[in-house]
Parts: structure tokens; sequence; C-alpha cells
């Protein structure tokens, strides 16, 4: 899309902007770029100007401050008309009315009974199904093994498996499990031309308007339909938002927890050293994952928050109407909050749960816990069944896909040994 603002670049103390790679060829690169630039650093998104967040200690407090909001029609660029729906990034923002895009007290509203339902202690009742699914698909990598004995761990294991968990979280019939894959893999990859994006996200609202009105006729033990009946003190909730909340989910449900998943076994696997802690016991796997989330971030940039005014940060002001992104991969690497080494992949690092991964304040990821508990199960139940695995191919061949906010992996091919 062609933007007047890509050139607009309004000066200021920090007036280089860094251009946001869409094929994301050097994330690493990229990641210390973001870091290095300072708390505050000027982005471009596909031609569309932003401030983004680099540093942990200005996030925690961005993330509390009131005067940062969703709602797009806070939003400068969007209110003029200089970004519409032709801009790529877009899905990311106008994604109907949730708890990803509400502030306040009505994001309370939208947000209790998914947070209240995805709770360490309620989780604790949907362990043994987890652990069926991995079951499951461990014993389809053994099968999948091609003449070479290579197999893509990310087509099939990590990636099914938070598929069927929200799946069975939100009663999506597995059936719909291929499709929703196909359709948020074109949604993310910034290959698919706009049309066809905006094509997809129509065609997947569609679905879920039916899924919730079958729900509504014939509610089943599911958070769909415990939403459909929620009572919001005398506040239900409308047909819209539990589309809205349901589509948060099942996005947010399987993609994230795919990197989770695949980002964990890659460091290990680059790190025989720390594997070895693990797999003799030294070191828990809680470890591992928290490690993971603060080095290798399944969301790369968070889009997008408003300034609902002024705001002086650091040595920059955010002017009124302005969007600011939230660079968790950034914030990960963070010397202040994590040490000189912040680049260094180390499960023993005694700041490794001091990350933001999920974020802070109101927005705190609901799923959090869930995912930890797929990552618990997945992981030492994967290296349980292949202590022998290996990546099939040099660690540098492993290429990320075309996808601007996420941290996702074309394919992890790897041996079981
Ligand atoms: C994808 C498109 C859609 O229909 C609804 C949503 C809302 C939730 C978003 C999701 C999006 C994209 C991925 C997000 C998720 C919330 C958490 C997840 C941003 C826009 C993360 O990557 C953290």
């Amino acid at each position: 899309m062609n933007c007047p603002h890509a050139e607009a670049a309004p000066a200021g103390r920090n007036t280089g902007v860094i251009t946001i790679d869409p094929m994301v060829q050097d994330l690493d690169g990229e990641t210390a770029r973001l870091r290095d630039a300072g708390v505050l650093a000027r982005i471009d998104l596909l031609g569309v100007p932003a401030w983004t967040v680099t540093r942990h200690a200005e996030a925690r407090q961005l993330l509390v401050d009131p005067r940062l909001v969703k709602d797009i029609d806070a939003w400068g660029l969007w209110r003029s008309g200089v970004v519409t729906r032709a801009w790529p990034l877009i899905g990311m923002i106008d994604a109907g009315r949730s708890m990803f895009t509400v502030d306040g007290a009505e994001h309370r509203r939208l947000r209790t009974k998914t947070s209240q339902a995805l709770t360490p202690r309620r989780l604790e009742a949907i362990r043994p199904e987890i652990e069926k699914f991995t079951a499951e698909l461990l014993d389809a990598l053994d099968a999948a093994q091609g003449e070479d004995g290579v197999v893509d761990l990310k087509a099939v294991f990590a990636q099914p498996l938070p598929m069927k968990v929200v799946g069975m979280l939100m009663g999506v019939d597995e059936s719909q499990h291929a499709m929703l894959t196909r359709q948020y893999k074109a949604f993310f990859s910034m290959l698919t031309p706009q049309d066809e994006r905006l094509a997809l996200l129509a065609e997947l609202d569609d679905f879920y308007i039916d899924l919730v009105r079958e729900k509504t006729a014939r509610p089943t033990d599911d958070l769909t339909s415990a939403l459909i009946q929620a009572e919001e003190g005398g506040e239900p909730l409308t047909e819209e938002e539990v589309v809205g909340n349901l589509k948060a989910m099942v996005a947010a449900g399987h993609e994230t927890t795919i990197g989770l998943v695949l980002n964990a076994v890659r460091a290990l696997l680059a790190h025989p050293d720390q594997l070895r802690l693990v797999l003799d016991g030294e070191i828990g796997w809680d470890a591992v994952i928290e490690e993971t989330l603060r080095w290798d971030t399944p969301t790369t940039h968070l889009l997008m928050r408003f300034a609902t005014e002024d705001m002086a940060v650091g040595d920059e002001v955010i002017r009124k109407g302005e969007g600011v992104v939230i660079s968790y991969r950034a914030i990960g690497r963070d010397f202040e909050q994590h040490g000189p080494d912040a680049d260094a992949f180390d499960i023993t690092r005694p700041t490794r749960n001091r990350h933001m991964t999920f974020g802070h304040g109101p927005h705190i990821c609901p799923g959090a816990a869930l995912s930890r508990v797929e990552a618990g199960i997945a992981l030492p139940a994967l290296f349980a069944r292949f202590p022998g695995l290996r990546l099939a191919v040099p660690d540098e061949e492993i290429t990320r896909l075309p996808v601007m906010t996420q941290n996702d992996m074309a394919a992890f091919p790897v041996l079981l040994g």
C-alpha cells in the first residue's frame, strides 16, 4: 500500500526510523537495532509510521497507562483515512469487538469468563486430555518419518497440538482444524495478497458466527457456550462480542504456542549442555519454558495501542493519536533487565522468570497458564519418547516465515533418532 506518511517521519531527537522487514530475513539483527535505538523507537510498518517500546521497565509502565487505548478510532492515521483496510496489517488491529480491542470496565466485562476458565486450577481438569493429544501426536511423528527418517516437527506435532487444545476448549470440531490452520497461516503471511486476506477474514467471521449460533441453539460443555450464557452483571455478551472473543482465543491460542514449543526445542538442540541438565533432572522444564519465552518470544511485535493525549516517555513525546507497538522480542533482550548477556540462551539465568512476554496490566495474556501447561506436557514427552532427537538440517537453514508480528518458523525438520 502506498502511504504518504512513509516520508513524513517527524524530526525529533530520535530521527532514525527502523523499517520492520516483512520478510523477516534477520530477526536477531532487527531485534538488536530496536533495543539499541532507545526506550522508544520509530518504526515503519509497510509504510505506516508508529512508535515501539523496546525496554522492559518502560513497557511495564505504558502497559498500565490508561492514556493508551486499543480502540482503533483513537488512531489519527485511521481517522484521517491514511491507513485503510488495504494495509496488510489491519487485521491485527481492526479485529472486531472483543477483550483484545476494548479497555476499561467494558474490557473486564468481556474478559472475566475467559480468564476464569483458564486459571491453573481449572486447567488441571484438562491436563489428561492434553496428555492424550500429545501421546497421539508422538505416534503420528513416528509414523510420518520419510524414507530418510526426516519429519517436520512443526507440521506433525507443534502445530496440531495447540489447535487440538484450543479447539476442545472452545468447542471447534476436529474436522475444522485443518481449515483454521490453513486460514491463519495465510492471514499472518505477508505474501498473501491483501484482497485474499480480507476475503479469508470474512470467511472466518462467517464460520465463527455459524459456530456461535449453533452453540446458542445447542450449548455444550465449552467456553464458547459459557460465553454465550454469561450474565456479566446483567449485561450478557452480544453475539459480536462472543464471536470476537472466540476468534481471538483460536488465533492466539494456537499460533503463539506453536512458537513456544518449537523455539524451546530449537534452543535446546543448539545448546546440548543445557539439554543434558534438563534430561538429567538437574533443572526443570519450567526453566526451559521461561527462558525460551524470554529469549525467543512467540510474539515479536504486538499491534497496537493509541495515545489519547500527548505523553512524554524518556526523551520523546508520543503525540495524541499516534500508534504504539510493544516489541516483546526486544524487551526480552533488555540488558538492564537481564544483564549484559541478555542475548544468550541460559536456562540457569537468575532473571529467567522476570520476562514480560505475556504482557502486563489489564490485557496480560489470559492464556499464559494454558500455554505453560501445554509446553510443560509436550516438551518432556517429546524428549522422553525421542531422546536422540536432532535437527535434520544445520540450524542456520531453518527459515522464518514472512510474518511481521509473530516469530514463526517455516518448518522444523528433525530426525527422531
Ligand atoms: C488475529 C485475527 C483475529 O481474528 C483476532 C485477533 C485477536 C487476538 C490476536 C490475534 C488477532 C493475533 C495474534 C495475537 C492475538 C492476541 C495474542 C496474539 C496478537 C489479531 C499474540 O501474538 C500475542
